[in-house]
């Protein structure tokens, strides 16, 4: 990790230790999809720090991709509940106590679907992405989205819109880790996209839609930001969440 100059001792230690995440296992209405199944997973599980960067998109760049990459494109019903795991390393060891992610990582989790042709190309340039779930700060105990992460053992329940057209997604699922954000460039991206064949569904053509790079800009008031203060609020990046 980078050692900017002006954080708080909390922000140091946190930056001492490479205790980062990884998505990489998913289930569809409570069944497993399987280990790395339909998901595009790097071997790292280090962040992405340039938001104007390619590698927001799917990650897959600077940290290549696990090979081979999968081909499956994994079924899910309009309307279904996906459940993402992440974890520490994509080889997990016993008793890590930095799995799913290290404590220090608050920030906010966000998942974007994008329609494409052809689920399986690694060609993601130029998508429309929409966002269907996000959690934030809780201002009222001043928790985040990673924590509530942590405390679900690296799980998070996402639900797919019920009213999007059927057919084949890429859906970017994210979390940002605040704990060197004070500080440009400081914010830490975690993203992998997995591969979905939407069935069911409907007409309704979501919207707001963003571009990746695009959605986020490096002095977004969610992305520069000291946490270690109370906060009043919290803007999450990104559009908002697209509801049916
Ligand atoms: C989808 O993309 C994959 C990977 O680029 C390619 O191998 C496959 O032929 C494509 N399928 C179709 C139907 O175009
Ligand atoms: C959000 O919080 C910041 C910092 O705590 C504060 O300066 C700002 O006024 C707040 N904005 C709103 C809309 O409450
Ligand atoms: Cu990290």
């Amino acid at each position: 990790m980078k050692a900017p100059t002006a954080l708080t001792s909390a922000a140091i230690l946190a930056g001492s230790a490479s205790a980062h995440s990884i998505f990489q296992e998913m289930w569809v209405n409570g069944v497993d999809a399987g280990y790395l199944t339909g998901i595009r997973a790097p071997d790292y599980d280090g962040p992405i720090t340039d938001v104007t960067s390619n590698d927001v998109i799917c990650n897959g760049g600077i940290n290549p991709y696990h090979t081979p990459i999968s081909t499956a494109i994994v079924n899910v019903p309009a309307g279904a509940t996906v459940t993402t795991q992440w974890h520490h390393t994509l080889n997990q060891v016993a008793n890590d106590p930095a799995d799913p992610i290290d404590a220090s990582h608050k920030g906010p989790v966000m998942t974007y679907l994008a329609k494409v042709e052809n689920a399986t190309s690694l060609e993601v340039t130029g998508l429309k992405w929409f966002k269907i779930q996000e959690d934030g700060l809780q201002v009222s105990d001043q928790t985040w989205g990673v924590d509530r992460l942590i405390a679900n053992k690296g799980q998070v329940n996402v639900k797919i819109p019920s009213c999007i057209p059927a057919g084949q997604y890429l859906m970017r699922h994210e979390l940002i880790a605040l704990h060197a954000a004070s500080s440009p460039g400081g914010a830490q991206l975690y993203m992998e996209c997995a591969q979905l064949q939407i069935t069911g569904g409907g007409s309704t053509n979501p919207s707001p839609t963003v571009a990746f790079p695009g959605a986020y800009s490096a002095t977004d008031p969610g992305i520069l930001i000291n946490i270690y203060q109370t906060l009043s609020n919290y803007t999450i990046p990104g559009p908002a969440v697209f509801t049916c």
